[in-house]
């Protein structure tokens, strides 16, 4: 890290500004040889004030532009961090990073400000994860998620299982220092509920699915046998025109994905090719696409019609579906504006224990509360702590050293089980960056996007 970088921090394409940006020991030597200040006692800049001037290589002059100084510690980076604001768009950044390259600069890797930031001390691990989690969050729960994270979160999750875990050991150190008077059985019997309990609060925090619904919104699949209407309830969910709706059976083929925002949740909806037995080799196919669609899904939606009885392709999607075992399912019955054939008690018989709505596609205000229960499971993800696979994933392998760490206290000498909880220790402080590899590191930020 003794180098300086450079990286175009915006987004390429047209927009206001584009800003070229730089950390390091030489940002502002770098600065200073791409930068001429309007006035000429701007030497030395000011620390954090924007400077108007030109950007230039030598003699020639690049664009007019504002710069900011933000000397360490006081910066993103904790480092000599520099900033050229140039007029947006690609070529006029792509020419002042240049000049900053030939002035000395090295172009910076992904996310190799961040890394800085964290290899300085100002953000822990997590933290800086965050940062790509809100710069990629799409809606308003997603957002919270990456934010809850960036602010420390994860990491204040994450420091008091640690305390907790500091306690056993510290536990189970005096029982191995001082066997005359804390004996072996009085160590495991005091220190394995504790283990266990800390394993079950590690697992119930690495809720997979959760997390998944917080990152990317709550999966919704529209199933039903051919013409029961489910087009026409992703197009009135959504309100949009996204799939074609007739009166023709096996109307749709392929299936067609759609969003909504829900309380700042997102649910992505996808409506399906009516499911019966075909010769047709393209509704088939269809058919298969249905199927992944309804295996995928948190939430799966059976639409059935209600102005017409029950048929045979029903019950044997709502037995196709009962033997999946998908967790979550909502019986909804459409075309309440018709005479009604089928009776929400038809239904409740039909799939035991799954709710039952009655909707209009065509009626609008009669979604309201199949949005409302859609909405209610998208939000569940909305408390957890958290929320990145890669902490979820050394959650769960340091609740697996805790619960080997009770068996082993429960049948072999105590120092044995100190070993398994050193494990769990290590599991824990990856999540926060406490206890990382170099490799670990450049997986993280292999992800990033340059300039950040
Ligand atoms: N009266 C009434 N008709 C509806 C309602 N919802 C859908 N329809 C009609 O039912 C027919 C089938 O609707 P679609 O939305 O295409 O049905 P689908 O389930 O997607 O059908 P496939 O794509 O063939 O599987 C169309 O003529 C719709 O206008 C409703 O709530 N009330
Ligand atoms: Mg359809």
């Amino acid at each position: 890290m003794a180098d300086t970088i450079v990286a175009i921090a915006t987004a390429p394409g047209e927009g206001g500004i584009s800003i070229v940006r730089l950390s390091g020991p030489e940002a502002e030597a770098v600065l200073h040889r791409v930068f001429l200040p309007a006035s000429a006692a701007a030497w030395p800049l000011e620390s954090h004030r924007l400077t108007y001037g030109t950007a230039r290589e030598g003699e020639t002059p690049l664009d007019e532009c504002m710069a900011v100084l933000m000397r360490a510690p006081r910066s993103y980076t904790r480092e000599d961090v520099a900033e050229l604001q140039l007029h947006g768009g690609g070529s006029t950044a792509g020419r002042v990073l240049q000049a900053c390259l030939r002035a000395g600069a090295r172009l910076a890797e992904p996310g190799e400000f961040t890394r800085r930031a964290f290899c300085n001390g100002r953000i822990d691990l997590s933290q800086a994860e965050a940062v790509m989690a809100l710069i990629r969050s799409r809606g308003e729960q997603a957002r919270q998620a990456a934010l809850r994270q960036l602010t420390g979160g994860a990491a204040a999750f994450v420091r008091k299982a640690a305390d907790e875990l500091y306690g056993i050991q510290a536990g189970l150190a005096a029982c191995i220092d001082y066997p005359e008077e804390v004996s072996e059985e009085e160590a495991a019997s005091s220190l394995s509920p504790r283990i266990l309990v800390l394993a079950e609060t590690l697992e119930e925090a690495a809720d997979e699915q959760g997390a998944r619904i917080a990152r990317e919104g709550l999966r919704v699949a529209l199933c039903g046998r051919p013409n029961v209407g489910k087009s026409s309830l992703l197009n009135a969910l959504t309100r949009q025109e996204l799939a074609i709706v007739t009166p023709v059976a096996g109307t749709t083929r392929d299936t067609v994905q759609g969003e909504l925002t829900l309380g700042g949740c997102l649910i992505r909806v996808t409506d399906t090719a009516g499911m019966r037995e075909t010769e047709d080799p393209v509704e088939r196919l269809g058919v298969e696409r249905a199927l992944k669609a309804l295996r995928e899904a948190d939430t799966v939606l059976l639409v059935f019609d209600a102005s017409l009885p029950l048929t045979e392709e029903d019950r044997a999607l709502a037995a196709q579906v009962r033997s999946l075992g998908k967790p979550d399912v909502l019986a909804v019955r459409n075309k309440s504006d018709l005479p009604e054939a089928t009776r929400e008690t038809d239904l409740a018989a039909l799939l035991p224990g799954v709710p039952c709505l009655t909707v209009c596609a065509q009626e609008p205000e009669s979604l309201r509360p199949l949005r409302e229960a859609l909405r209610q499971r998208a939000q569940a993800g909305d408390t957890l702590a958290l929320t990145q696979p890669r902490h979820l994933e050394a959650a769960r392998r340091a609740a697996g050293h805790l619960r080997q760490a009770a068996r082993t206290l429960a049948e072999a000498p105590c120092d044995l089980a100190a070993v398994d909880l050193l494990a769990a220790q290590q599991a824990l402080a990856e999540i926060t960056g406490d206890a990382v590899e170099e490799k670990l590191l450049d997986r993280v930020f292999a992800d990033f996007c340059v300039g950040k």
